[in-house]
């Protein structure tokens, strides 16, 4: 087995939580596949990962076993002794229904739920996502063979400040170089390496748009329009022209999150800069 590197999926109060359940001596380790009564775990540092026996009352834990993705503690005999917290699992409900799940997959951050084109099942990418949801891990959709679809061949466009990485995506997509991209500055960000837009056609049949990036973001008409929750909810402030400041009765300060009236008011604010005509 090669070298694997666990610690990329490692989380920063794995110590603590090791230490505090199996003491000093246990060491942490991940599953990263799962035999009959033998899990394949590889350190939490790089290194080899090898097969492990777990101590018979974990086996019986109402958890169930461990599996793919599991944190585990290893006491010093190198067996696998606990299960620690798991955060975003993927639970199936079990065949027959008895209302046992079966954990098919823990501590992930993504699930990248797969439907094939031409004809995506939506109503089946609907059900793989609210397994995710259910186990708190976000979902993302991902349609494959695209070449199978006439239809298929978005066109996407790439918009972000300079040095984001944008031309460097497009380059990795395109699978060579095409596009220049710009030196890192000392400060992280670019130079406005792209000057032109242009539209480069993909190898899976996309087509993709690279941008100059903009050295502020750029202001348009409707923006707002993002934050319709606010205007929404304005309609019940007291004052037809209330500025949801100081207000009394602003139903805006009342039911939005204010980090999210401030996001809302810097792009008002900036609208008001490009048109100070506008007074949404
Ligand atoms: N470390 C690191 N650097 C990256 C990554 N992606 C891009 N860069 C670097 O970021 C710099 C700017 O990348 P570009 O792709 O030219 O950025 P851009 O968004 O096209 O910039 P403009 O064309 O100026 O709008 C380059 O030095 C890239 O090598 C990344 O994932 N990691
Ligand atoms: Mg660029
Ligand atoms: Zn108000």
């Amino acid at each position: 087995m090669d070298i694997f590197d666990a610690g990329v999926g490692r989380r920063a109060d794995l110590e603590i939580e090791l230490k505090a359940g199996w003491g000093d001596d246990a060491t942490a380790g991940r599953v990263i596949a799962q035999h009959t009564d033998r899990w394949l775990v590889a350190p939490a540092v790089p290194g080899e990962p090898s097969l492990r026996q777990a101590r018979g009352r974990l086996r019986q834990s109402q958890d169930g076993p461990p599996v793919t993705g599991d944190w585990v503690a290893l006491d010093a005999e190198g067996a696998i002794a606990g299960v620690l917290s798991r955060r975003g699992s993927i639970v199936r409900r079990a065949a027959g229904g008895d209302g046992e799940g079966q954990v098919l997959a823990t501590n992930v951050d993504l699930a990248l739920v797969v439907e094939s084109l031409p004809d995506p099942n939506v109503r089946r990418a609907e059900r793989f996502a609210a397994i995710a949801a259910a186990g708190e891990v976000s979902a993302a959709l991902v349609l494959t063979k695209s070449d199978l679809d006439p239809e298929g061949g978005a066109t996407a466009v790439l918009l972000g400040a300079s040095g984001a990485g944008k031309s460097t995506l497009a380059n990795a997509l395109l699978g060579e170089d095409r596009q220049a991209t710009g030196d890192l500055r000392a400060d992280g960000r670019g130079r406005h390496t792209t000057v032109g837009r242009e539209m480069l056609a993909l190898p899976g049949g996309a087509l993709l748009i690279d941008t100059p990036g903009l050295r502020e973001v750029g202001l348009w008409d409707g923006a707002v329009s993002a934050f319709d929750d606010i205007e929404a909810a304005a309609a019940g402030c007291r004052f037809a022209d209330c500025a949801h400041d100081t207000e009394p009765d602003c139903a805006v300060l009342e039911t939005i999150d204010p980090e999210r009236i401030e996001a809302w008011r810097k792009l008002v604010r900036e609208e008001r800069r490009v048109d100070p005509a506008r007074r949404t």
